[in-house]
């Protein structure tokens, strides 16, 4: 079989970059090693930057998010009892969007369905091939026969875990690395938000997130222990470690109900350089991660596709490679901006077990420097609402 790119994950990244190629009549081949209903449940991502929006609109599947997405334009920051707003719109003009996830990829999964889109799932094995030259092909396995696609590009979509990354040689791939000695422990709920925007909240006992997918469906996070298991954290263990960590006016309004989802992400910060080897390029979590705390994962995924996508569109409509050139080095300027920000905002809001009274002093400090002063509040705002492309 032929494609001109064949793209190796389909989680949010790989669906959106088919589907915008497809859109400008690029054939691809997404390649998914999970079923989708698996890729659906992983709960994820809330929070989406106009700029990632703008490429739903501009892939064609804009409209349900636009119809319950919720438009944010500011958010809480507490510490203790204490609490201050950050207005995005006055400090940006501009604000976010929450829809999660979950939506995103089950629109795009209905686009590339409902459009003819060439979707494989349970894929094994998967190998890319002459990357380096002028003819790469990826192989593959299904139901236990083997598969080969010859292609002009290949998009390396699969995430942290997956195969892309792993296919340049460490001669090649720089990687920079930061473990935090914590994770978070997230609870979907079926109950109405404690606020109507999010909360961030620092606290003696660590840090929490008070946010939302709807009115009635919450999101919740807890810093918690990198030995803790979801098994470790009953729903009531969870509500009341909550209720700790939040101002008590939305301790006492805070309405619990059992958890439908409960799990454990650890934080870290990972970039790899270049994100492009030959013909494949790097896209989303297969190249970078970073703390949830900004609310970058996903957000950072988007402008890598949108380089790759520029860049592969006027390759085939112009003849020229210019963008692909430059997508490494341009993908990379943004998402080092991202990284910088979600480690910011985790080091001013996490409690680290080795911190030191003066470390308290300096963490109380910031918080009160970005509560005080407005161009502090604009540089929050402007990183949180996303950066241009
Ligand atoms: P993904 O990991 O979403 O998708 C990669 C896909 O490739 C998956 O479907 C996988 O099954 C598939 N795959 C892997 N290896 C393969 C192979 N060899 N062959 C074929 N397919 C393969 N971001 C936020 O902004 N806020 C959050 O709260 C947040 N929470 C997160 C919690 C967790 C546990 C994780 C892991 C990430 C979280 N993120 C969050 C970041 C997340 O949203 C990512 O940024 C986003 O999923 C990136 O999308 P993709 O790049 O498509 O990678
Ligand atoms: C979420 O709603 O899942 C969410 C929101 C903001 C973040 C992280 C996660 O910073």
């Amino acid at each position: 079989m032929r494609t001109q790119v064949c793209i190796i994950g389909g989680g949010p990244s790989g669906l959106l970059l088919s589907q915008l190629l497809h859109r400008k009549g690029i054939d691809t081949i997404v390649l998914e090693r999970k079923t989708r209903d698996y890729v659906l449940g992983r709960i994820r991502a809330g929070i989406l930057e106009v700029g990632f929006t703008d490429l739903m609109r501009e892939a064609g599947v804009g409209a349900r998010m636009d119809a319950e997405g919720f438009k944010h334009d500011g958010t809480v920051i507490a510490y203790g009892e204490e609490e201050f707003g950050v207005s995005f719109h006055e400090h940006t003009g501009t604000d976010v969007l929450v829809y999660g996830q979950t939506e995103v990829t089950r629109d795009l999964y209905d686009a590339r369905e409902a459009e003819g889109g060439n979707l494989v799932f349970n894929v094994e094995n998967v190998g890319i091939h002459d990357a380096k030259g002028d003819a790469p092909y990826v192989t593959y396995q299904v139901d236990g026969s083997e598969h080969r696609i010859d292609c002009d590009y290949v998009a390396g979509c699969d995430g942290f875990h997956g195969v892309s990354r792993q296919t340049i040689p460490l001669t090649v791939r720089r990687e920079y690395e930061k473990l935090y000695p914590f994770g978070w422990l997230g609870v979907l709920s079926e109950t109405p938000p404690v606020h109507d925007e999010l909360i961030y909240s620092w606290s003696e006992r660590g840090f929490a997130l008070c946010s939302m997918r709807n009115a009635n469906l919450s999101r919740y996070y807890i810093q918690c222990s990198l030995s803790d298991s979801p098994d470790d954290w009953s729903d009531e263990a969870f509500w009341s470690e909550l209720k700790r960590r939040i101002p008590s006016r939305y301790a006492d309004a805070l309405v619990t109900g059992p958890s439908i989802e409960k799990s454990i992400a650890p934080l870290r910060s990972f970039v790899t350089e270049p994100m492009r080897w030959g013909r494949l390029f790097l896209c989303g979590d297969a190249a970078h991660i970073v703390p949830p705390t900004g609310a970058k994962g996903l957000n950072t995924a988007a402008s890598d596709i949108h380089y790759l996508y520029q860049g592969l569109t006027q390759f085939y409509q112009d003849s020229d490679s210019a963008g692909l050139d430059a997508y490494s080095e341009k993908a990379l300027a943004r998402v080092w901006k991202a990284e910088r920000f979600s480690w910011t905002t985790t080091n001013l809001l996490h409690r680290y077990p080795d911190q030191s009274e003066f470390d308290l002093k300096m963490q109380r400090a910031d918080i009160e420097f970005l509560r005080s002063n407005e161009a502090a509040q604009k540089v929050f705002a402007e990183n949180y609402v996303g950066l241009p492309y």
